[in-house]
């Protein structure tokens, strides 16, 4: 059999057998050289790499929810959540056990395979942990995997909520650490870096990426991807957000990326990255069809599925079933019909 063929037929084994590639010494040079060829070249490339790891037509589904929103201390440029910057989005308390799962239980029956909680903290009190802890568990036991964003965390919380159960921590760099100052002043690229530490130790599975359209230059995007690729291990999950531009924040009007250099960063991110899901995250509802289907042609196969993000709108369920039906694409680990 083929290594494509055996790819498509067994992508989990084959995977294992190719996790000796994976490389961590990548450069902000090279990353750029992968950035600046000819967009055809880097797609194949890019294509070609994603086939030895992964089915090229199947696409992991995560729903979001916000768990706790708005007025959060920090200063990120891009955020609605914010309670630097006036966007209308109000303040909410954290939500009740309850009435996470209930939205959980909505999100299985749409299709999602993965629930990821959000919520607008710096970092979690230890009694906030707990309460996440629960809606964890309740996750865990509709049999969906676990995803949380929280903010910065300490030892002993990542230990906990991994005893609850969490699959998944989402923490993401979003920029190059030398354009980092210029979008967050609150907090430190090493604070972000420590975090990620600690999920690492307690053993959860990494989700981190970042942001892009945020004003910066190829420079920060390649500088981002060598920075993630380069950690110990590469994150199982690697989220490439289109900013979102929100009114009242201060990145509301700065100028928007050529899509194709996104379909560009999704490549390389696929590139230096192989065994990693790159998801399609943030920013969806601003692009076409065949846009997605470029990005999905560069490597991503992931997505949030599902109205909302976490204060902005997302495709609707419906709209996203119809692009998978022409695109011949398929919902990893599709609970719909369990
Ligand atoms: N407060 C926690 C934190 O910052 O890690 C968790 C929630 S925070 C909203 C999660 C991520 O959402 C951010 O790291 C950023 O990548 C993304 N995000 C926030 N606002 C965005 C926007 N306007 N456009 C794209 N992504 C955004
Ligand atoms: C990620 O990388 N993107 C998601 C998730 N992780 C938490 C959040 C996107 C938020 C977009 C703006 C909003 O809806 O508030
Ligand atoms: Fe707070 Fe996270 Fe938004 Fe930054 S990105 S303002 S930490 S919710």
């Amino acid at each position: 059999m083929s290594a494509q063929a055996a790819s498509v037929a067994a992508p989990e084994a084959n995977r294992q057998s190719l996790i000796g590639e994976l490389r961590h010494d990548w450069t902000v040079p090279e990353a750029r050289a992968l950035f600046e060829q000819p967009f055809n070249n880097l797609v194949f490339q890019a294509q070609s790499i994603h086939r030895r790891h992964f089915d090229p037509n199947e696409v992991q589904v995560s729903s979001l929810l916000s768990i706790k929103t708005g007025s959060c201390s920090e200063d990120c440029a891009y955020c609605p959540q914010s309670a630097h910057y006036d966007t209308g989005v109000g303040r909410g308390s954290l939500m009740t056990v309850a009435d996470v799962l209930q939205a959980a239980r909505q999100a299985k029956a749409q299709g999602a395979a993965r629930f990821c909680m959000g919520a607008a903290w710096r970092s979690p009190s230890d009694r906030d942990v707990e309460r996440v802890c629960e809606m964890v568990a309740g996750v865990k036991s509709l049999g969906m995997e676990t995803c949380a964003t929280l903010g910065m965390l300490t030892e002993a919380q990542t230990h906990r909520l991994k005893a609850a159960g969490l699959d998944y921590y989402n923490h993401n760099l979003d920029t190059s650490e030398a354009y980092y100052s210029e979008i967050i002043t609150t907090r430190t690229y090493q604070d972000r870096l420590e975090t990620l530490e600690r999920v690492r130790e307690a053993g959860l599975n990494v989700c981190c990426g970042g942001i892009v359209g945020m004003g910066e230059g190829i420079e920060d995007r390649a500088a981002l991807l060598v920075q993630l690729a380069n950690l110990p291990r590469h994150p199982e999950s690697v989220p490439i957000n289109l900013l979102v531009q929100v009114e009242g924040t201060p990145l509301a009007s700065v100028d928007t990326l050529d899509p194709l250099d996104f379909v560009r960063t999704i490549a390389v991110a696929r590139i230096l990255m192989p065994a990693s899901r790159v998801r399609l995250s943030a920013g969806r509802t601003g692009m076409s069809d065949e846009m997605q289907a470029l990005c999905f042609l560069a490597g991503a196969n992931s997505i949030f599925y599902g109205e909302r993000l976490l204060t902005t709108d997302n495709p609707v369920a419906d709209s996203d079933r119809q692009l998978f039906r022409r695109l011949g694409l398929r919902m990893a680990g599709y609970y719909a019909q369990a």
